[in-house]
């Protein structure tokens, strides 16, 4: 994501550095690079030159931060203008106590739609505590209820069907009222998509919305199309009122014009990225994370952030009265290890490592692979352990060392070296 786009900008600004005094040439120069950067990564020609007018007025104004080198201004001032362009702050979805509140999904043909359905349902059920059913009203394309049926069982979420018609109408309808009967808050409607913009589909997204009043109208925009994204999302919006964007397909070689230009163009934010096929490939998109990932700051947010969310912090806070008060077992140890995985593979996370800590070192998916690999081959030694032996490793002997290796596929000297490890820890 962003890719090229990052490593244009990092250099025109490095072009600053050491830079004394910067004389209006110099911003000049860095100012010109930063808009063809913008423009190559497809970024909507008005947007890149008023973005560009804007950070030039703030390096000229009298603004200034204290402590900050003339260069690292002009970093700043781009900073804050590249997340302020994406909307600022990020946008959570907001919830009222209304039964249910509906969530439209619309967009065009394969731009998404019931992938996303699925993904925001499981990220809302995770992560703002919502209970969502899910509904579609594709009527048109055999199957397409059947699919969002198979992504909803996929994601754990139920599923409203309506085998009985085939009015859309007729669908939201039912669906609402069994939301209501059967205590889900949030239904989330996924929608028919054309391959062009039509008068028809739009009539009948109107109508769903007059009758179902959602809280939000999320426009499904494949990011690969970049400036025709932003050109749809447009005409949807004028059409139908959406209330924010999601860019799917980031995780392919899209320039990320699209997530940069459309708040600025249609005035409302991007509020997720889809990252990948898989159903939890969903971020919620935050505007000053992502502006500090372009620029090479890192995102650390995310990081404590995805940490956090996924580490229970009862469980955490529990681990850590066992280690100081040394009771910190072998059963403990391959919970943590567990943990630990839940945050993804080793090379995900020191992507997400700020330059400064890294020192711009990545390690290589190979690195990456062993570090996961080593992680498993423990696991699986502990796993073979009964529970006696995980919660005393005192009473591990040779003959129970030779029966843990042949259980877990590996040798007496990895299950010594496992034990001895563990010891260090606990120490
Ligand atoms: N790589 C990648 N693929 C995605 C992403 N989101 C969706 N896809 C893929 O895009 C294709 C179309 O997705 P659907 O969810 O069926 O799109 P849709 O908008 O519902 O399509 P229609 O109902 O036919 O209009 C599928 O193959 C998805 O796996 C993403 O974030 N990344
Ligand atoms: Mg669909």
């Amino acid at each position: 994501m962003f890719e090229s786009l990052s490593d244009k900008l990092k250099n025109s600004l490095r072009n600053l550095r050491g830079v004394g005094k910067l004389t209006p040439e110099h911003v000049d120069a860095a100012l010109r690079e930063i808009r063809m950067a913008l423009l190559e990564a497809d970024v909507n020609y008005k947007v890149a030159k008023d973005f560009v007018e804007t950070v030039r007025a703030k390096a000229e104004g009298e603004e200034v931060w204290n402590g900050l080198k003339p260069h690292e201004q002009v970093v700043k001032i781009v900073y804050d203008e590249l997340s302020e362009l994406m909307g600022g702050t990020s946008s959570r979805l907001v919830f009222t106590k209304q039964t249910p509140n509906v969530v439209m999904i619309v967009g065009l043909q394969g731009s998404g739609k019931t992938t996303s359905t699925g993904k925001i349902s499981r990220w809302l059920a995770d992560n703002q505590e919502r209970k969502p059913l899910l509904v579609s009203v594709d009527v048109y394309r055999p199957a397409a209820r059947e699919q969002l049926k198979v992504v909803a069982n996929a994601v754990n979420v139920a599923v409203y069907e309506a085998k009985e018609t085939n009015d859309p109408m007729t669908i939201v309808r039912g669906a609402v009222k069994y939301a209501n009967e059967t205590g889900y808050d949030t239904l989330m409607i996924d929608t028919a998509g054309r391959l062009h913009i039509d008068d028809e589909l739009m009539v009948e997204l109107e109508q769903i919305k007059a009758e179902t009043k959602p809280i939000e109208v999320l426009f499904v925009a494949d990011a690969m199309t970049g400036q025709d994204a932003v050109r749809s999302a447009e005409v949807f919006h004028e059409r139908i009122g959406i209330t924010g964007v999601v860019l799917t397909k980031m995780d392919g070689d899209a320039r990320g014009g699209a997530a940069l230009s459309i708040k600025q163009v249609i005035g409302q934010p991007v509020k997720f990225v889809g990252v990948g096929e898989k159903y939890d490939a969903i971020e919620p998109f935050y505007p000053d994370r992502i502006a500090q990932r372009i620029l090479g700051m890192g995102d650390v947010l995310t990081l404590i952030e995805e940490v956090q969310g996924k580490i229970d912090e009862k469980d955490a806070q529990e681990q850590l009265r066992k280690m100081t008060t040394n009771q910190f077992s072998l059963e403990d140890f391959r919970n943590q290890l567990g943990q630990f995985k839940k945050l993804g593979s080793m090379s995900k996370l020191m992507k997400m490592l700020p330059e400064q800590m890294t020192g711009g070192m990545q390690i290589t998916d190979e690195q990456s692979a062993v570090v996961d690999h080593q992680m498993q081959r423990t696991e699986a030694i502990i796993g073979s352990m009964t529970r006696q032996e995980r919660n005393n490793h005192k009473v591990i002997d040779a003959s129970r060392k030779t029966r843990i290796a042949g259980g877990s596929g590996s040798t007496i000297a990895e299950v010594n070296q496992l034990l001895r490890q563990y010891e260090q820890m606990k120490r």
